[in-house]
């Protein structure tokens, strides 16, 4: 055999009910190329190991779940991989193939690929860390005080993914005030406790800190901690406010802490472990969300494939302490309710909502969700008449949006319960974030991967009072123009993703999710009359997804 040939495996199609042997050959470029393209576009969804989590399990080898069996990529073959890769779900898989993103010739490899066994992924030390450490800014060389007259606790950061960089945006004039380079298709921003700094994380796991109170902001020290990253968090208990980051790593699977200033690496520890109802070793438990407990020195830390919630105190930095709680599998992203004492995390793949007491220490409830792969991002508070106060959640695989009662003392008879669900017009889900600001009458709801484009390509407004959609408001269609390619190919913007307030509350952010071939803008709404106010458009701003104002990340409003 060639030594070009890494890969071959004899694999069954179905032809005419007849399974057929077919033999996957890839060459090392084939398996160089497919590795980079499961590793941007898959493995986020269904791990580097492939054992799936809000994806399923796509191994070549056929697999008996706990509730169900599920077909090895060998079963299914070719040409219904193929199927699944270019067109989609309808449980939230992206259409890779029809969106534009995948050439076809690149689906049919990954169809190839997926039939072999998981490439074993890279480990990852201290040593190697500190060699892509680097401090471009020494603390001492930092402004003393805020060298801007801008209003910079209005600043919004807005993650530009696929061009892995991030805009720092003036909330008042509505200005681009630098653009910053970032790690690989950039996923989150997070704020010290006092706003002035602004932690990015890259899917790559390099995290950076950029300093909001320079002139033009700029990234003042980075490092790559891991291969594979999705949270970042800072400490924020009184008296450790910014002494601390910490970044979740999906792989290797860790959390390692840092310097606040200088992102210096302080601790490794494996999240590698057990399942909290099998107890079963998982090599890849993967960190999802993590926040900042207001009760105690610790980081709230969701550990998505064991289903364990860490209590983890930062207080002694190279001895941790970490208590382990029980919840339920592949917890994924979540947050405060109002009172900032509970913490509401989603079992995605299991249609449950975890409850966490932070000022406590435990799991308060375990909540079937009312939906399909519940996807809150934050989630969204509301004071409600009826049911007092609620913490809100869509869901990705349904057209639900659910309130769940959070007030166990004053309406004990709501709390941990579903007790109204919104239903989003027209069928599916594809809903990925709700939000909402304390003095705003509206909850904002998007849905950029539901297949429909219509439904797409139009958010929800739903009112506070009487927890019913009261508007859609569709984007208006100069803003979604289809791209083009090199080869002449058309390529649509995906309808509105994600939410974000400025400061006080009177204006509400979403962006066009284009893709990297043209700039897509930021529309900016009166919060109130639901006005198109603003469009911010900008040949820098490309594949804007995640919007973050500093005052509102960094006081967790929501
Ligand atoms: Fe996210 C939050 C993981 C895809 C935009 N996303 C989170 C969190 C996790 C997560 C664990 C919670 C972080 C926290 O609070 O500490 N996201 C993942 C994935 O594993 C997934 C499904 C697939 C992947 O390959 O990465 C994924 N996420 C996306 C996107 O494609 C989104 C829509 C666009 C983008 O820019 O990547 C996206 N995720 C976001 C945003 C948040 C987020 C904007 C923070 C929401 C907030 O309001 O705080």
């Amino acid at each position: 055999m060639s030594k070009k040939l890494l890969s071959v495996v004899a694999v069954s199609v179905m032809f005419s009910g007849v399974a057929i042997a077919e033999e996957i050959k890839l060459s090392d470029a084939e398996m160089k190329k497919a590795n980079q393209i499961y590793f941007d576009r898959c493995a986020g969804c269904h791990g580097m190991l492939r054992k799936g989590a809000l994806g399923p399990w796509i191994r070549p080898e056929h697999h008996k779940g706990k509730k169900k069996e599920v077909p090895g990529t060998k079963e299914l073959g070719t040409e219904a991989l193929v199927n699944i890769i270019y067109n989609g779900t309808p449980g939230g898989m992206p259409g890779w193939g029809k969106s534009g993103e995948l050439t076809k010739d690149e689906v049919e490899l990954m169809a190839k690929y997926l039939q072999l066994p998981p490439v074993a992924p890279p480990e990852k030390s201290m040593a190697d860390m500190k060699k892509t450490w680097k401090v471009e800014v020494p603390v001492d060389k930092r402004p003393k005080k805020p060298e801007t007259d801008r209003n910079w606790k209005n600043y919004f950061g807005v993650v530009l993914r696929d061009v892995g960089k991030i805009a720092i945006i003036d909330g008042d004039k509505k200005e681009v005030v630098s653009v910053v380079p970032s790690g690989f298709a950039t996923h989150i921003l997070r704020s010290s406790a006092d706003g002035r700094y602004m932690y990015a994380i890259g899917r790559d796991g390099k995290a950076e800190v950029i300093d909001l109170w320079m002139k033009k902001p700029q990234v003042v020290s980075e490092i790559r901690v891991c291969n594979d990253a999705r949270s970042i968090d800072t400490s924020k208990y009184k008296g450790y406010e910014g002494k601390y980051a910490v970044v979740g790593c999906y792989w290797p699977p860790s959390i390692v802490t840092l310097d606040g200033k200088t992102l210096e690496p302080l601790k490794i520890v494996s999240t590698a472990s057990y399942t909290y109802d099998t107890e079963e070793f998982h090599r890849e438990a993967r960190v999802a969300s993590i926040v900042a407990n207001h009760y105690k020195p610790q980081w709230i830390i969701n550990v998505k494939e064991t289903g364990q919630v860490w209590l983890y105190d930062y207080s002694d930095v190279n001895n941790p302490t970490i208590k382990m709680i029980e919840a339920e599998r592949f917890l994924h992203d979540g947050g405060w309710d109002s009172t900032k004492r509970y913490f509401l995390v989603a079992a995605n793949a299991r249609n449950t909502i975890c409850v966490v007491d932070a000022k406590e220490g435990k799991l308060v409830a375990k909540i079937p969700s009312g939906g399909t792969k519940p996807h809150p991002g934050r989630g969204a508070n509301v004071n409600s008449k009826k049911y007092g106060p609620v913490w809100i959640t869509g869901h990705i695989g349904s057209n639900d949006i659910v309130a769940i009662g959070t007030d166990p003392k004053g309406h004990p008879d709501n709390a941990w319960k579903v007790v109204k669900k919104i239903k989003l017009p027209g069928k599916g889900g594809g809903n990925l974030f709700v939000k909402t600001h304390p003095k705003c009458k509206y909850i904002f709801a998007d849905r950029p991967v539901n297949p429909d484009r219509k439904l797409q390509t139009q958010f929800y407004v739903i009112d506070k009072n009487t927890l019913e959609v009261v508007k859609t408001i569709p984007i208006p269609e100069e803003y979604l123009k289809p791209a083009k390619t090199k080869d002449g190919k058309e390529v649509k913007a995906r309808g509105p993703v994600h939410f974000e307030f400025n400061a006080d509350g009177t204006e509400v952010w979403t962006s066009v999710w284009g893709n990297k071939l043209e700039p897509t803008p930021i529309l900016v709404y009166d919060a109130n009359t639901l006005k198109l106010k603003k469009v911010i458009k900008d040949p820098r701003i490309i594949t804007p997804t995640g919007k973050f104002n500093v005052t509102n990340t960094m006081g967790d409003i929501y």
